[in-house]
Order: C-alpha cells, then structure tokens, then sequence
C-alpha cells in the first residue's frame, strides 16, 4: 500500500496573550514522544494527523499518515478509521480504544470518532501508553452537543456585542462585522478545538434575540457565517442560525409571515436553499419565537408547532434541523394576579402539542421552569412530551449565577437535571429524554483572554461537552479531567497540593453561592436588568412574572394543586405528589413550591428562617475560605490565571457580604425574628 500524500490540517497559532484553556502544549507530550500512525480519510482525519504532526514535532515522535508503509514498522500507536469488529457499531462519532502487544490503537467508527478518540488519548496521557487495555468502546449518548452564543453582530445599546456575555466580546463579530481577519479566524479555530476536545459538535454563532443587523445573516451577509463555518468545521463543528419568525417580512419584503402561506414557506425555501450553497454542512436554525418581545406564529393564529413545522420543512431537504425554544411566557404580567404562574407557561403552550412537530424539528427547552436560577425544580416539559424530540438547555454563561467574578462550578446542577428521572425511579432520566435533541449551552466564552472572564469558569465550559457526551459522568470526574489538562502539566513539583486545592475551590462552589445568595429556591432576588447582586424585591412588583410574595409572616410561591397556581400538578408522580405537599418536598426546592411561614420546619429540622441566617453566614465563611485555599496556590498555577482568580475572589468575597447582609436583614426585618445564635444582622 502507498501511503496517501501528507495533507495534514494545520493546528492553529493561538494568539498571543491568550490562554491555553485545557490543550497546553504539555497535555500531547505522552503522544508526541511517539511513533504514531494515521490512516482513513477524509478532512477531520487530516485535523488528526495535523495534531499528530503538531506534537510530535514538538515533543520529538514521529506521525506517518497513510496505512503501514512497511509492514512491521513497530508503531506504538495507531490511529485508524472504520469499524473495527467489535460487538455494537461505533457509529460515526464513536471510537474503540485497546492496547495489546505494546501498541495503543484507537479506531474511529468514522473521522469525527477518530478525532474524538485522539482527545480521548491526549486525556488519558501516559496511561494510555502503558500495560495493556481490554477494548472499549466510547460513544457519546446525545447526537448534539451545542452551544449558543448570544452574540451579537453589532453592539446592543443595552446588551452590547454579547448578550448576558462576562468574558469580554464576541469570538465571532466584532462592531458589526465577522471577525473573519486571519489571526482572529485562527482564535476561532482554536476555540473549535478546544469544543472538539471536550465533546461539542455544534455551535450557533448568534443571539437568539435577533436584531435588524444580525438578521441578515441570513441572506446577504451569509458570507460571514461561511467563513466562521469554515474555521469550525476542521474540529468536527457544524454552525447553526439563530433566526427570526418575522424575516420573510423584514429581509423578503413578504406582507405576512404566516406558516399558511405558500409564499412564507417558499420563502425560507429559497432562503435556505442559499444558507446550504454557502455552508454545505449547514446545521439548522435556533428560533426564539413569541418569547420576550421577538415575533412568531401566534401573531397568525398559529401554533408553535406550524411555525416549527414551517422551518423545518425548508431544511429538511438538506438534512438541517430547527432548534424551537420552549421559552414561551406571559412577560407582561401584573403582579397582583396571583394566579398567572410563569412556570406553568412552557407546559401549557407546548405539551398539548407533543407529536405535531415534524422529524427534524427540535424542541429546546430551559431545563428549569423559570429562568436559569441557582435553583429550580426540572422543567416539567422535559417529562410531558414522549413524542417529540426535545433538547435541554443549560446555562453556561452565569448570569443569574455570579456572572463569572463569582466561582461557580455548575456541573452538579447539570448532572442533577440530567439525572433527575420525571417519570419516577423506573423511568428514564432527563439524559435519556434528552437523546433526540441534545444538550445546548448557552456559552460562557468570549474574546477575553482567558476566554470565559473567570479562569476558573472555563471549566463549566468543558463540562458542556463532556456531560452532552455522557450525560450520567459524575461532575467530580469530569472537574478532575478538566484539572489534569488545564492546570496539572503546569504545576511543578507538587501537583497534589494542586489537585487538592482546586477541588476545595470548585466542588462545592455551587452550594455555596446558593446559600449566600436567594434561599430554598426562592429565585430573582436579583437586581434588575443586569442581574448581579441582591435586590430582594427587584423583581417584586414588576411585570416579569418572578415573585416570592415574602411577607411579615412567610414566604414562597403556592404552585400546589390544592391551594396554588397547580404548577406541581404539571409533573407525573411520583413528583407531582412529592412537590405538592410541603412536608415530603425537597427543602431546597421548598419556596419554589410552597408559601411557607417563617417557623416552618424543614427536613433538616431547622426552621425557615433560621436556615435563611444560618447559610448567609456560612455561605460567606465558605467564599472567605475559597480565596485563602486560592491564595495558598499561588506559585503552582500560571501566575497570569492566579492573579486574575485572585482579582475576582475579592469580588466575590465583598459581593457575598452583600448578599448576605442584604438578605438577612430584610427577613429580620419582615419576620421579626431574631437569630437563634444572636450574630449581628443590620
Ligand atoms: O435569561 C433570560 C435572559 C435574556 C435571554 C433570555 C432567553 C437571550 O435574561 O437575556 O435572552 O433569557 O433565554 O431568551
């Protein structure tokens, strides 16, 4: 056999300045000491081989493309793709790794599994290469692993380029246009690779509020989303529209953009048809529609699934899918109107509709109820729609979550959510439900150089990835991955003390902004409109739908059956009975489900109120304790990403006083109560 000619795709230079995230040079020295073979074909073999090339130049191996030139060269790892015999198809995204006879093989069920495989090694490192390893095959559990970038093309006079975005601007627009010049098109591919090498396979490059600027995107300036595509495509990412309902109006001149009409769907036929002439792999639209102001179908008297239903014909043909957000809600509500319950808005609109949504339409829905709080019960949708296909959104950007001057380890939350089974113990688990749609993220990356603001919030951005690759991974696991490729090659001689620290900051760092910041899932005690900080009546007596009705004798929301707004009764058993009754809810979840007065007792066998005291004081003893474990790091992490954690542990500290101190008090002061353990409140 010849071996083919050595195309391989060049890795890209990261700019200078920026951090490496989890791919320092150093994690690819246990493979680029080697000698390495690559055979199979197609473009994301050549990304493989390229990295193979990168390392091995680096760290002194050789990489050969093509299948073995001269039968017993002895290589010690062999990359290949096709099946490989094994029991289960691999499919295209899978991969096989084993090592027998001093050789570590890895074969990708298709290119994109070899490419998944290659992180797979670079992950493992030295073990990879030593003893021997049965054969195992890894596949990832949701066909799509998303994340929606709330980008905007031109700067928002409120939102700015990125909306909700705490890490700088846009990697992909800037002041109105792509960032398509080489050395930021080179930051784009390297923030391709690094999704590649934690599991993501799509990406929507634009805010799903669409604006006049960005809806054009569309049409004439597709050009723009090309050359991003471009960039992501050789890390096995497809790139996704977020569009709006109205464009056959605003961009096609159209005096309507009812579903009904032939003209409207004629339209985004031809549109689209345009969208795949320029992005080929083209994956689908994001739709944001009737929800928060941005058009849709009930302007027609239309429903949610024509108006789906309608997109998702124009893709069909080119195997596109329309990504449908279930974030459809009353936002102009009065607050006197105890009846109207936001978190009944998505069931109620969509779960009569569950079976009329065309095949490749997907319905995204919010993993919670609400809005991304620190708490909340699972979104009742996810359990109330067997026939449709359904994607869960996570929220990786922090906004209501100490918007990244905050730690904030999010994969417990998410691992809950995917664990959590709505049908009961026997049923399936949200990961599950999860497999016709998949996991989207709302990204936490932007053009800052440590991509995601807070160097420590790069790892929620990892565990999007991974968790959409394996739903049911324990968080711990996927932390640790993460803390042996982004800080362990840089950690000198004591990377235990390292390892030790980091887990200390991160593991329980979810928990403890909850307990300094709105109690027992109470949520929106936010201030408005930017959402950092306390503000416990902020959204009090707004429009927004997002009360806790606290008052000198309780607080919390009746969303029972029996007294409430019937939010509970939108769950199966047995959570719709566990939710109801404020005696077998989840304490954490009390003030989500129940007006509760403050001398309730918990589970716990505290009383409301004092539980409120009592995690204020500690949340903000543990936020206290982070940063002296952080400062105590210093010399083992990269003195860059040290000083800027630093930096916003001080933040933290100071705002978590606030949060406290704003906290406790208004409850002293509503409830009279006085704390048990007499510390001073304000
Ligand atoms: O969480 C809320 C945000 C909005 C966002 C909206 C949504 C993009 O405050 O900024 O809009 O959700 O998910 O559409």
């Amino acid at each position: 056999m010849t071996a083919s000619a050595p195309v391989s795709v060049p890795v890209p230079v990261l700019p200078p300045g920026v951090d490496p995230a989890w791919l320092p040079p150093a994690v690819f020295r246990p493979l680029g000491t080697r000698r390495v073979q690559v055979s199979g074909s197609g473009p994301l073999v050549e990304t493989v081989y390229g990295e193979v090339v990168h390392a091995c130049d680096r760290f002194g191996g050789t990489a050969v493309r093509g299948t073995a030139a001269a039968p017993g060269v002895p290589y010690d790892v062999v990359l290949a793709v096709g099946e490989d015999g094994g029991p289960d198809p691999l499919g295209s995204e899978g991969f096989a790794l084993e090592r027998s006879g001093g050789v570590t093989r890895v074969t990708g069920g298709g290119p994109a599994g070899l490419l998944y495989g290659l992180f797979h090694l670079v992950r493992l490192g030295e073990a990879a290469f030593r003893g021997g390893r049965p054969r195992e095959a890894h596949r990832p559990a949701l066909a799509l692993r998303m994340l929606d970038h709330w980008d905007n093309v031109a700067v928002h006079p409120v939102m700015g380029q990125v909306e909700r975005g705490y890490a700088g601007g846009s990697l992909f627009w800037r002041d109105g246009l792509a960032r398509s010049a080489p050395g930021e098109l080179a930051r784009v591919r390297w923030y391709g690779r690094l999704l590649a090498a934690c599991g993501v396979n799509a990406v929507a490059v634009n805010n799903v509020n669409v604006h006049r600027t960005e809806a054009r995107l569309l049409t004439d300036r597709v050009g723009e989303v090309a050359a991003l595509a471009d960039a992501l495509r050789p890390y096995g990412i497809r790139t996704h529209l977020a569009v709006s309902f109205a464009a056959p109006v605003t961009l096609g001149g159209l005096p309507t953009a009812d579903p009904a009409h032939g003209a409207v769907a004629d339209w985004w036929a031809e549109t689209t048809a345009r969208v795949y002439a320029a992005v080929p792999d083209f994956g689908g639209y994001v739709v944001k529609a009737d929800s928060e102001g941005q058009p849709g179908p009930f302007a027609y008297g239309r429903s949610h699934a024509d108006g789906a239903n309608l997109l998702a014909g124009a893709l069909a043909p080119y195997g596109g899918t329309v990504h449908w957000r279930a974030f459809v809600y009353d936002h102009r509500q009065d607050w006197r109107d105890r009846s109207t319950d936001r978190a009944r808005a998505a069931c109620d609109h969509f779960a009569p509709l569950d079976g009329e949504f065309a095949p490749n339409a997907v319905l995204q829905v919010k993993h919670g109820p609400l809005d991304f709080q620190t708490r909340e019960p699972v979104s009742p949708v996810i359990g109330a729609m067997p026939r449709t296909r359904l994607a869960v959104e996570i929220q990786a950007t922090q906004e209501y979550t100490g918007q990244q001057r905050h730690v904030c380890w999010l994969g417990p939350m998410w691992s809950e959510v995917l664990r959590f089974r709505p049908g009961g113990e026997e049923g399936p688990g949200v990961g599950d439900l999860a497999r016709g749609g998949g996991l989207v993220a709302v990204s936490n990356a932007g053009d800052d150089p440590f991509w995601t603001g807070h160097p420590l919030a790069q790892a929620n951005l990892y565990a999007v990835g991974r968790l959409g690759w394996r739903p049911d991974a324990d968080p711990r696991a996927v932390l640790r991955e993460w803390i042996e490729m982004a800080f362990v090659p840089g950690a000198g001689a004591d990377p235990e003390r390292l390892r030790d620290g980091l887990h200390a900051v991160l593991d329980g760092s979810w928990r403890t902004y909850e307990k300094y910041t709105a109690p027992l899932g109470a949520g929106f005690m936010v201030q408005p409109g930017h959402h950092y900080g306390p503000s416990v009546d902020g959204y009090e007596y707004s429009r927004w739908g997002t009360y806790h009705f606290a008052d000198r004798d309780g607080v919390g929301v009746d969303r029972s059956r029996a007294t409430g707004t019937g939010f509970a009764g939108q769950y199966a058993k047995p959570w719709a009975e566990v939710y109801e009754s404020a005696a077998t809810c989840p304490d954490e979840l009390l003030l989500f489900f129940h007006h509760v007065p403050y001398a309730h007792v918990l589970r716990s066998g505290d009383t409301v109120i004092q539980h409120i005291y009592d995690t204020h004081f500690d949340g903000v003893a543990e936020a206290e304790e982070a940063r002296r474990v952080w400062a105590g790091l210093a010399g083992l992490v990269d003195p860059a990403r040290h000083a800027r954690a630093a930096e916003r542990y001080e933040e933290q500290v100071r705002c978590a006083r606030e949060w406290r101190d704003h906290i406790n008090t208004y409850f002293f002061r509503k409830s009279g109560v006085p704390d048990a353990r007499g510390r001073r409140i304000h």
